[in-house]
This record gives C-alpha cells, sequence and structure tokens, in this order.
C-alpha cells in the first residue's frame, strides 16, 4: 500500500522540507545567531539558557509537513491541535515556514534577519513560551497542561462540518484522564452536521523520564483498545525517513479518503449512523533525526531526548560541535538561500492564503464569531407582585429562556450547552421542548430527549463538556456548561488554562475575542439535600477569583429574574469567563423584572424595601449573596423588625461578587467612596454568603469598614439533611443571624438577651422537630416576607 505513494521529486521535496522545519526547531532551541551557519558555529551563538522540547517536536514537523500535503491534493479544512504543545518549535516554525508567522509578525521576517529573531525569541526573556501558547498562530491549543486535545478538537468541529482537526495525542498524555475519555467524543459526532478529528496519536515511546503505557502494550492490545473505542487504527511506523514518507503519505490519502467518505454518505443519505472513524498511530523515534549518543548514552529513541539533548555552554564546549554537526544534517544550505528565505521549491509545497494552517480562521475563532439571537429575558420573566411570592425554583425559569435561545440560533448553529448528565436535574427541562441530547450510540425505548442531533451535549466527564465548550468557543461559536457546583472543581485545572488564554490573548491585536465561557451552577452547596457532604462544596469560586480580574466574573443572582438579566449579559459578553450559581428549587422571589434588572445592571444594591434606615443613621448592614442566604438574611429582618423595632437596618444584596474589591484590583469593583457608603464605616456588617466566609474578606480585607464586617457561610458542615437545617449546621441560618445582630449591639440590652435566648431554644426545637419529622417545622417552610411590617412571621416567643 505505501510504496510509490509519493513521486520522487515530492518526496525529495518533501523530506526537505522536514528538514528545514528539524532545522528551524533546533535553531529555536540552541541559537541566537549565525542562523544560517555562515560562520563556524561558537558558543557565541549560543544561548545561555537552553530551554524546549526536542523529543515530540520532529515527530510534530512530520506530521505537519504532510498534513500541508493533503490539504493542498483535497482543498481541505483543516487546523492542527498539538497536543504535546511543549512541541512549541514545531508548530512556531511550520507557520514561519508557510509565512503566517511573518505575516502576522513582520519582524519575524522570512530572511536571515528574520530567522536571526525567530530563533532568540523562543524561551527567551520578552520572546515566546516554548508551547503551542496563544501567540503561535493556528493554535487554539497551547497544549502546556497536557489532556485536552481531542476534547478541544471535537469542540472545534460540532457544527463545523467542513472542518478536520487534526489532532496529535501524546502518548504521555494518553495516559491523563481527559484524553481517555476523550476517545469516547466519537459517539457525540454527527457526520452530516459536525465535521471530522482526525486523532493521530504519536506514539514516540516516552514521556520526561518514562516509557509510555501505550508503547509498552502488544500492538495487538494497543489496536484492540482503539478499535474498542470505536476507531479504526492506521499504523505508520519505522525511522528510515523515506519509507516513512511513503507510509504516512499513502495513510493519510487512506484515512482522508475514509473521512471523505463517511461524510459524503452520511450527506447523501441523510443517515447519521456512527461510522468507525478513522485515526493513525504515529510510530516514531522520541528525538527523531537527533543526536544519537551523548556522553555515551542513547539519546534517539529514547526518554532522554524529551529536552534539550545537547548542553552547550562553556562548561560542557565538548558539546558544541556535537551541536553543529546535528545542525549541518539537515543540510541548511539545500532548503534556504543565501538571504535566508525557504527555497521557492520547497515554500510551494505549503498550503496558501487562508487554507494555511496558521492562518485558518477556525483558528481565531473571534473572527468567525456572530452574534447570538437572543430573544427578549423580560419576557421569561416571574410575575413579582410582592417581594417573596413563591417562584417554581430559579433554573427552571431560566430553562425556557435557554430553550427559546436554542431555538432561534438553530439555523445559526452556533449554540450550545453542555453538562455532565444534568441539564435536567439542573432544572432546565425547558430546554428539550426545543431540541435533544446530540447521541450517537444505541438508543433504546424509554430513552428520553436522545437524537443524532441535538443543541445539548452530554457525556459523565466534566473535563469533556469542559474541553469541547472551549473548543466550541475557540472557534467562533458560544455556550454554557450547566454542572453541580461540586463537582465542576473537576476541572479547576482546565478553567486555570483557558483563563490564561483569554488573558494572553486579550494582548494580541491579531487575535479576535471569543464568547465568553459561561459556568451554569446549579444544584449547589445549600440544597442537596438527597446527596449530602460529597455533593456540598461551594469552593470553585475561590479557584476563579484568583484569575486576572480582566477575564473573571461571579453572578450569585438571588432570584430567577436576577439569573434572567445575568445569563443574558453573559451570553452577550466576550472574553470573559462567566460563573454563575443559582437554585433549581422553588424559592422566594424577590424582584419584578425592571427591578431585577436595575440591581443585576448595579451589580449590589440596598434593597430599600427591607431596609428601614431611610430616614435615620444605620445600626446595622445586613448583607447576603446567594439564593439561600437572601432568603435567610431577610427572615433574620423579619425577626429583627418585629422584635427590636427600633432597630435601623439597612439590607444589601450582591449579585456581582466582583463589586466588593477594590476599584484598582477589578474593573466591576466599587470606589472606597461607594463601598463606605453602602456598608457605612463603623456598624456592624452581617454578611451571609453563598460560599465559604473567607473570600468575602478576602475580597474586602482593605475596606474602611471590614473590621466590622462578620461572615456567615459554608464552614464545610453538611450532611442529608433539611435544606433549613444546612444554614443551621453552619451558623448561617436566620436565628443565627439575627444572635450574629444582637452580639455585635450591646444597646438592645435585655430586648435582645432575651430574643437571643428566644432563638436559641428556637434552634432546639428546630433540631427535635426534623429528627422526629425528616422536614423543616411549617413556620420555616411556609415562611414569607410580608412587605414593611413582617408581623406574620410565625415567630412564636
Ligand atoms: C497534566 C500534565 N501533567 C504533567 C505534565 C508535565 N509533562 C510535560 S511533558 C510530559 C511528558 C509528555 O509525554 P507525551 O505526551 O508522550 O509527549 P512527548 O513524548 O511527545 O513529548 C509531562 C509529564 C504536563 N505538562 N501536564
Amino acid at each position: 500500500m505505501t510504496k510509490n505513494a509519493l513521486a520522487p521529486e515530492l518526496l525529495r521535496r518533501m523530506d526537505a522540507y522536514w528538514r528545514a522545519a528539524n532545522y528551524l526547531s533546533v535553531g529555536q532551541i540552541y541559537l541566537h545567531d549565525n542562523p544560517l551557519l555562515k560562520e563556524p558555529l561558537t558558543l557565541a551563538h549560543v544561548k545561555h539558557m537552553l530551554l524546549g522540547h526536542w523529543g515530540t517536536t520532529p515527530g510534530q514537523n512530520f506530521i505537519y509537513m504532510h498534513l500541508n500535503r493533503v490539504i493542498k491534493k483535497y482543498d481541505l479544512d483543516m487546523i492542527y491541535i498539538s497536543g504535546p504543545g511543549h512541541g512549541g518549535p514545531a508548530v512556531v516554525g511550520n507557520t514561519y515556514l508557510e509565512g503566517t508567522y511573518s505575516e502576522i509578525y513582520p519582524d519575524i521576517s522570512q530572511d536571515e534577519a528574520g530567522l536571526k529573531k525567530l530563533f532568540t525569541q523562543f524561551s527567551f526573556p520578552g520572546g515566546i513560551p516554548s508551547h503551542a501558547s496563544p501567540e503561535c498562530p493556528g493554535s487554539i491549543h497551547e497544549g502546556g497542561e497536557l489532556g485536552y486535545s481531542i476534547s478541544h478538537a471535537f469542540g472545534a468541529v460540532f457544527d463545523n462540518p467542513s472542518l478536520i482537526v487534526a489532532c496529535v495525542v501524546g502518548d504521555g498524555e494518553a495516559e491523563t484522564g481527559p484524553l481517555a475519555t476523550a476517545w469516547h467524543s466519537n459517539k457525540f459526532l454527527n457526520p452530516i452536521t459536525d465535521g471530522a478529528v482526525l486523532p493521530i496519536l504519536h506514539l514516540n515511546g516516552y514521556k520526561i523520564s518514562n516509557p509510555t503505557l501505550l508503547a509498552r502494550i502488544s500492538r495487538e492490545e494497543l489496536d484492540a483498545l482503539l478499535r474498542g473505542y470505536g476507531w479504526t487504527p492506521f499504523f505508520v511506523e519505522g525511522h528510515e525517513p523515506a519509507p516513512m514518507h511513503e507510509a504516512m503519505a499513502a495513510t493519510l490519502d487512506a484515512v482522508l479518503a475514509q473521512i471523505k467518505q463517511i461524510q459524503k454518505d452520511a450527506r447523501a443519505s441523510g443517515n447519521p449512523t456512527r461510522p468507525r472513524w478513522p485515526m493513525i498511530v504515529l510510530n516514531s523515534p522520541k528525538g527523531w533525526t537527533g543526536p544519537q549518543v551523548v556522553d555515551g548514552l542513547q539519546i534517539e529513541g529514547t526518554f532522554r531526548a524529551h529536552q534539550v539533548p545537547l548542553s552547550v555552554s562553556a562548561q560542557n564546549p565538548q558539546h558544541l560541535p556535537l551541536l553543529e554537526q546535528w545542525l549541518k544534517s539537515y543540510r541548511p544550505e539545500e532548503l534556504f538561500d543565501a538571504q535566508g528565505r525557504l527555497k521557492s521549491d520547497l515554500a510551494e509545497l505549503a498550503p496558501s492564503g487562508a487554507r494555511r494552517m496558521g492562518a485558518n480562521p477556525h483558528a481565531n475563532g473571534g473572527i468567525l464569531l456572530r452574534d447570538l439571537r437572543m430573544p427578549d429575558f423580560r419576557d421569561y420573566a416571574c410575575a413579582v407582585s410582592a417581594p417573596g411570592v413563591a417562584g417554581p425554583g430559579d433554573t427552571h425559569v431560566l430553562g425556557r429562556f435557554l430553550r427559546d435561545i436554542a431555538k432561534l440560533n438553530e439555523s445559526q448553529r452556533n449554540f450550545r450547552i453542555f453538562g455532565p448528565d444534568e441539564t435536567l436535574s439542573n432544572g432546565l427541562e425547558a430546554v428539550f421542548e426545543a431540541t435533544n441530547r446530540q447521541w450517537n450510540v444505541a438508543t433504546r425505548a424509554n430513552d428520553e430527549f436522545l437524537a443524532p442531533s441535538g443543541r445539548v451535549i452530554e457525556m459523565l466527564s466534566e473535563h469533556q463538556c469542559e474541553g469541547w465548550l472551549e473548543g466550541y468557543l475557540l472557534t467562533g461559536r458560544h455556550g454554557l456548561f450547566n454542572c453541580y457546583e461540586a463537582f465542576i472543581h473537576i476541572v479547576d485545572s482546565m478553567l486555570n488554562q483557558h483563563a490564561k488564554w483569554l488573558k494572553v490573548t486579550s494582548g494580541l491585536s491579531w487575535r479576535r475575542r471569543i464568547a465568553s465561557l459561561n459556568y451554569l451552577l446549579a444544584s449547589h452547596v445549600w440544597r442537596q439535600d438527597h446527596n449530602g457532604f460529597t455533593h456540598q462544596d461551594p469552593g470553585f469560586i475561590d479557584h476563579v477569583v484568583n484569575k486576572k480580574a480582566e477575564v473573571v466574573r461571579v453572578y450569585l443572582p438571588p432570584d430567577a429574574n436576577c439569573l434572567l438579566s445575568v445569563i443574558d449579559h453573559c451570553l452577550r459578553s466576550r472574553h470573559y469567563v462567566n460563573v454563575v450559581i443559582a437554585g433549581k428549587h422553588p424559592a422566594p422571589q424577590w424582584l419584578a423584572m425592571d427591578a431585577a434588572v436595575t440591581h443585576c445592571t448595579e451589580g449590589i444594591g440596598i434593597w430599600q424595601w427591607a431596609s428601614n434606615d431611610q430616614d435615620a443613621e444605620t445600626d446595622v448592614v445586613m448583607a447576603c449573596a446567594g439564593d439561600v442566604p437572601t432568603l435567610e438574611t431577610l427572615a433574620a429582618v423579619s425577626i429583627l423588625r418585629q422584635h427590636l423595632p427600633e432597630l435601623k437596618i439597612r439590607v444589601i444584596n450582591v449579585v456581582d461578587l466582583m463589586k466588593l474589591q477594590p476599584k484598582t484590583e477589578h474593573p466591576h469593583g466599587l470606589d472606597d467612596a461607594d463601598f463606605d457608603s453602602l456598608f457605612t464605616t463603623n456598624k456592624p456588617v452581617i454578611f451571609a454568603f453563598h460560599a465559604y466566609p473567607w473570600l468575602i474578606h478576602r475580597l474586602t480585607y482593605r475596606r474602611t469598614n471590614h473590621r466590622n464586617l462578620h461572615v456567615r457561610g459554608y464552614k464545610e458542615e453538611g450532611t442529608i439533611t433539611t435544606p433549613f437545617d444546612m444554614t443551621v449546621l453552619n451558623d448561617m441560618d436566620r436565628f443565627h443571624l439575627v444572635m450574629d445582630v444582637v452580639d455585635r449591639l450591646p444597646r438592645t440590652g435585655s430586648k435582645g438577651v432575651y430574643l437571643k435566648q428566644q432563638l436559641q431554644n428556637k434552634l432546639i426545637e428546630h433540631k427535635r422537630y426534623i429528627k422526629q419529622f425528616g422536614e423543616d417545622m411549617p413556620e420555616i417552610r411556609n415562611w414569607k416576607w410580608n412587605g414593611a411590617n413582617p408581623l406574620d412571621t410565625a415567630m412564636p416567643v
């Protein structure tokens, strides 16, 4: 099959192109001068700090160059994902050879001066990172943290029927949890409406200092594993360049023919039945074409080739001639003309224009981004005739809005909801009135909402949901990840990487802004009634606020109308990570739509209807953020106003958590004067907070009144219990909040002391009641805010 796949002249030129890429890669790692070796190499030409990864690079150069051939031959719309992104020299070198690098960075010109700069900048202070970083044209995947290449690749091809993502997977990377589950992504792909992913497992045998598992199981076992995941593996194996070129070319022709045939058949027949997609296993030596033996140790084909095989330095001058020999082995004089430009017979091997993988617009998704068609979120409002009316559960209301967004954008095919099997249990069932869960494996009677095509994709892998959504966004579309709050932590690290990507790309003028990464965290800490302690963890936002302020936003809408307003805003926003935490259980509604819009626009505000300090000096500020803390705060306020009516209370609700940070730290931050006027400079502030209390201190530690700030929140107390008991266990219930006020206001005198005693008794009664009846006391379950005169609170004293 592989013989004569390439005409001899083409093979010669392709090998030369590969040598050119390898030469550029070694040059990037080692040289800061003498880029064409016009002079004998000296230590003065070599960088002082030798950084980078050689091992993966020649294999990736080989793949990229071969992909160039098929892109040209079949006019493919293709992008490249480098799973082992530490092979940065490969993607940088190849985009330089194809011309895109110099178009974006004219200073890195295609001549000797440009080459010198290209080499110097790599892994150099003020230069570029050693990975497939955002600075590299054509990259949507830095690959610094291994494991997400296939997820990103699939995210990119959903709803992109003409796109093929060639996705290089490191055999070490393949050991990670996310990558191991990512092979299953093929079960969600629709061959009619989606594009194709061509995984290329780079079986170079080693990681940093260990062999890889996939290289040490038998060929038969590996083949069975990949077939078991639903792929047809094609093996390209060896190390002799010429037969390897033949084998790779023949294999690429074969797999692309299969991909095209699968798509053609499915699209002609309208039958999307899951095909067995092809993939490639490239079994080539790690550090291919590099030094063989150095200081008596084998390098090529071993783990020792992973980073920098030669440590050329004044202390180690004997490596200098080895480096020169290595560089010269690529015969640069045959590859570049005297001016340092790639020879024209080689340059023409690269595709042109936007077909070059470095210039493909899918890899700069903001170029392709179109606004969503948005229904007016006000149309989905909960009627709130007075604060405290019963609502059906905030996410249930949101579900109807999302349903219509899915419907309105059905023809644009640029909006998706991802989740790990929780769209229903997070209360978004209305979405399935308009669409289905895309699923391309068998269905059975009694399955629900499964179809070959649908706007929702669910797999019980938070990693896939995150990775797919990131890939979808990075290629210019919109989406939402809905997840249980506790388990979103599984993707902490992926969020880190995406937030870093957003930060860096926002400083690159040629990179267009993309749609925000939106998390909807429902089924939150306070309402895990049937799941208990394992499902109670509100710490994701602690993690998120570590990220760059320009990138992250955290919203805690207290009711459904606020949730609608916040989600509308998030779906319109660009280049952020938005985290929205919302409840799904029936809960009181506080604000009519206009008031909700105003409140969410401000992000923080005094709830005047709940406060009574309008015409007098405030005694205490009752602040809250989150739906359950808001409920408990208002219940506490009603107790206070009934029993200590002379107290002047101010109620503040926070929707946009970043308002609490100083303006100097976050663009949303209140300036100090505004903060002081809201929270006073010297009155007690009792703050009921959705998550761990420490976060509020962290955000406000510089504020004038910080010393009077007393925060209640989740303090890692939980179990399967009643909703109210969850707040009691964490001292965030209405009774504790009232007692906190009394403790901080000695002037409440014996009235306060007596009230406190009654509340303590109440807590004992609560415990007794739930133990006996298994639910909260009627006065808790049926409590209602009753406006300015909350005397009907069933608060027997
Ligand atoms: C999640 C993660 N864990 C650990 C590392 C550190 N690391 C960098 S490269 C590497 C080995 C990668 O091996 P492989 O994926 O086979 O890539 P290649 O051999 O092609 O360089 C490791 C463990 C990482 N970058 N990401």
